[in-house]
């Protein structure tokens, strides 16, 4: 009889053991990172933080699963939206017409050298992956300037201007009061032209605090972009950029009565040739 009391008692206490145990156990399993569980079901910290086994929107539409640290749908690939309904292959304008990544906005972000809100415009040699496709044309990085495509390196160009110039006949003009620098200017962007540069008409306004100095030289548009300037009474490319920051700041068509400048203590203005200029009312004698 005492035998079976010992083993009443010893029965009694795996049960009182569990009990004390128990909530220890519960407190170290709510410790545990709790995984990410899919697809589909959230079983609490659901978006609306309730702890219930309602599901994500939709159920995130069999196109992700529901997380718990995002608070929401996690989208597989190509899928987007708050319950991953939105396809991103066919969202966006003619599948970005494979040249390109669909936002979930709608919006193709276009591979390198391809431009249009579908990215179906090839841009010149794709840029020469110096430039950035825009609306088919090249909009070529500052060094890469010198051509459409962006293959030519603004110094490159340069190079091969500055031998154009070297042969111009225009620099051995003499200078006269009836043929000066607007004279000079107007011819070398003439044969610059006919030699198939995109040439045109500078002036320059000098401000010495009290007077306006003008000056007439030649300017160059590289197709890729950007303006050389060229002192047509030596046949130099010079630089214009007076403050030092990296530009040459220029007015394009406009002529303000010297007031404001464009350029350090001048004021650049550039015309598509000298009719252009005087047109403006820009003095030119
Ligand atoms: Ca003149
Ligand atoms: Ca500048």
């Amino acid at each position: 009889m005492k035998n079976n009391i010992y083993f009443l008692n010893r029965l009694l206490l795996i049960p009182l053991l569990f009990s004390l145990l128990l909530p220890f156990y519960s407190f170290a399993q709510s410790l545990a990172p709790i995984p990410d569980v899919g697809p589909g079901v959230c079983v609490s910290n659901c978006p609306d933080d309730t702890p219930t086994t309602t599901s994500c929107p939709n159920n995130c539409s069999g196109h992700g699963f529901c997380s718990r640290s995002l608070g929401g749908c996690s989208c597989d690939a190509g899928w987007s939206g708050s319950d991953c309904s939105i396809n991103l292959v066919t969202f966006c304008p003619n599948s970005c017409s494979d040249n390109g990544f669909c936002t979930s906005n709608g919006e193709c972000i276009c591979d390198p050298g391809y431009s249009g809100n579908d990215c179906s415009t090839l841009c010149p040699n794709k840029c020469s992956g110096h430039g950035t496709c825009m609306d088919g044309n090249c909009i070529c990085d500052a060094e890469w300037s010198g051509s459409s495509d962006c293959s030519i390196s603004k110094e490159e160009f340069n190079t091969m201007l500055q031998d154009a110039l070297s042969m111009s006949t225009v620099p051995d003009m003499t200078y006269m009061t009836t043929y000066d620098c607007d004279d000079f200017a107007s011819d070398l962007e003439r044969e610059l032209d006919g030699q198939g540069y995109d040439a045109s008409f500078t002036l320059i306004w000098r401000h010495d605090g009290m007077n306006n100095i003008g000056h007439a030289v030649t300017d160059v548009h590289p197709t890729g972009g950007g303006v050389i300037f060229i002192e047509p009474q030596t046949g130099m490319i010079i630089e214009l950029d007076e403050n030092m920051d990296g530009v040459v700041g220029f007015r394009d068509s406009t002529h303000s009565p010297a007031t404001m400048l464009t350029e350090g203590m001048s004021e650049i203005e550039v015309y598509m040739d000298r009719a252009a200029a005087e047109v403006t009312g820009a003095p030119i004698d």
